[in-house]
């Protein structure tokens, strides 16, 4: 018999964000501009931001709690036009050897700009 376990006390998989210039990131675990701790300069809230340097590759981690590590929903952005790749995988750096459901997988995620819309 197999015992399937699973190191669910830590994020596996984060957000790996690569902007082109060096930028402020901000992330919005849930998605709506209205909440969140935090107010970005174009008066959005949001819950974190990094200083991320031109062409560096910043994970960002799910805040759990442990065991319900999603990003699902997440609004991930800049204020300053700054264009920004995403992508969602494994760090092998913050996997566990032996973990068989901690799976490998990964994707691009796709950007889907804000809709600017105005009554002229
Ligand atoms: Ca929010």
């Amino acid at each position: 018999m197999v015992s399937w376990t699973t190191n669910r006390q830590r994020d596996a998989s984060p957000i790996w964000v690569t902007p082109v210039t060096t930028t402020t990131v901000y992330v919005d675990y849930d998605g709506i501009p209205t909440t969140g701790p935090n107010t970005d300069p174009a008066g959005n809230r949001y819950d974190v931001s990094f200083a991320v340097q031109a062409l560096q590759s910043r994970k960002i981690f799910s805040p759990g709690p442990a065991g319900f590590y999603d990003h699902a929903g997440w609004r991930v952005y800049t204020v300053d036009n700054t264009r920004i790749a995403l992508a969602w995988g494994q760090d092998g750096a913050s996997s566990s050897a032996g973990q068989p459901t901690e799976l490998d997988l990964g994707t691009t995620v796709l950007p889907f700009p804000s809709l600017v819309a105005y009554n002229p």
